[in-house]
């Protein structure tokens, strides 16, 4: 038997297996609280988990944009800045990715996601603003860019504002443990309302330059591109709103009064309703529970008086920029960005 990728176990029962050995999606089914338990957060790696040393990493922050290059060991990060917790939900841009083909009927490269890319923990860190000023920021600083420790030295560059952002955190911990190896110990960025992609693993170096920086998952791997965008790729960055029914694809219910739940989510914006509609009947709103935050998902229900046979569930929810999903989305080659209204099939038998 070959050596497995990641570390923690990956059951079934939790966790879709999209068969690569590095990515595994939560089951929609199994998320009972309003944090992502680490046993069933989804797990998106382009290499195999990494196991560094936390006696041995250090942090580098340079680049031309600071005036002072500093180094920090892991004991710094915790001894010598401000502790911050905060709740954020991260999520794959190319979740639903699989459902995306399937609307074209045709389908894509890249990891085969269902609906199972995106989770919410209550991460633990320094502000990445309070790393980065005492490295000493040069007032012509553009871009910051964490660099991680893995194989593929994954990188991805954020604009300086939004790396002093209140909510970009180096991460230590996730839901109050040290944060496991697969999720990027011993330090991970979290950036808020972005794709996942952003929120680098594993970091080892930060790079703050002058220059808007060009790497692979800006210019190819996490763009939109296709005939929709003549101009040349897009890259990604805020994600859109969408939602979420907690129930398995295909779902089998039985008859009677029942209670359907769900989460939306809308990228660094709020959630502000969710509708949901049965079959070809009207839409109606569904109740949604406090608390409505940008960049952390919310949890919503409806009653449903289930009748036997085969039936629809359609689900739209709507951000704070009055945003709201739309029956489709435009096409794209690498299948991002999927946050057209899905028909959640649902067979209801005794
Ligand atoms: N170093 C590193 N960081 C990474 C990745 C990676 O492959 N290597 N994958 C990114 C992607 S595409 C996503 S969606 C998130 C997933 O975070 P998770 O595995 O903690 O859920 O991590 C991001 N950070
Ligand atoms: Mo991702």
């Amino acid at each position: 038997m070959s050596e497995r990728k990641v570390v923690k176990p990956t059951p079934a029962e939790l966790m879709e297996d999209t068969g690569t050995g590095v990515d595994y999606g939560v089951r929609p089914d199994r998320l009972p609280g309003f944090l992502t338990p680490i046993d069933r957060f989804f797990l998106r790696g382009h290499a195999p988990t990494p196991r560094l040393d936390a006696a041995t990493w250090s942090l580098r922050i340079e680049g031309d944009g600071v005036r002072e290059p500093v180094t920090y060991g892991y004991a710094d990060l915790w001894e010598r800045f401000p502790l911050v917790s905060m709740v954020r939900t991260i999520e794959c841009a190319g979740n639903r990715r699989v459902l995306f083909g399937e609307a074209y009927g045709r389908g894509f490269a890249g990891t085969q996601w269902g609906r199972g890319a995106i989770g919410t923990a209550e991460w633990t860190g320094v502000r990445l603003r309070d790393l980065l000023e005492r490295a000493g920021i040069t007032a012509e600083a553009r871009e910051v860019m964490p660099e991680a420790l893995d194989r593929i030295r994954a990188r991805r560059p954020m604009p300086l504002a939004k790396a002093l952002a209140d909510d970009t955190l180096l991460a230590l911990a996730m839901n109050g443990e040290t944060l496991p190896p697969d999720h990027g110990f011993p330090a991970r960025v979290v950036v808020s309302g972005w794709l996942g992609a952003a929120s680098i693993k594993w970091v080892g170096r930060i790079e703050v330059s002058e220059q808007p920086l060009r790497v692979p998952w800006n210019t190819e791997d996490y763009v939109l591109i296709g005939p929709d965008y003549p101009s040349g790729p897009v890259p990604i960055t805020g994600l859109p709103v969408a939602s979420l029914v907690e129930l398995p694809w295909p779902a089998r219910l039985r008859p009677g009064p029942q209670v359907v739940r769900g989460r939306a989510f809308a990228g660094e914006n709020a959630v502000t309703a969710v509708e949901y509609r049965v079959d070809d009947g009207p839409w109606r709103p569904a109740s949604l529970t406090e608390p409505r935050l940008p960049a952390i998902w919310v949890r919503w229900q409806f009653a449903w008086d289930a009748r036997p046979g085969d039936h629809t569930i359609q689900v739209r929810a709507t951000d704070d920029q009055g945003r709201t999903q739309p029956g489709t989305v435009p096409w794209n080659d690498l299948g991002y960005l999927n946050h057209a209204v899905l028909s959640h099939p649902v067979r209801v038998e005794p």
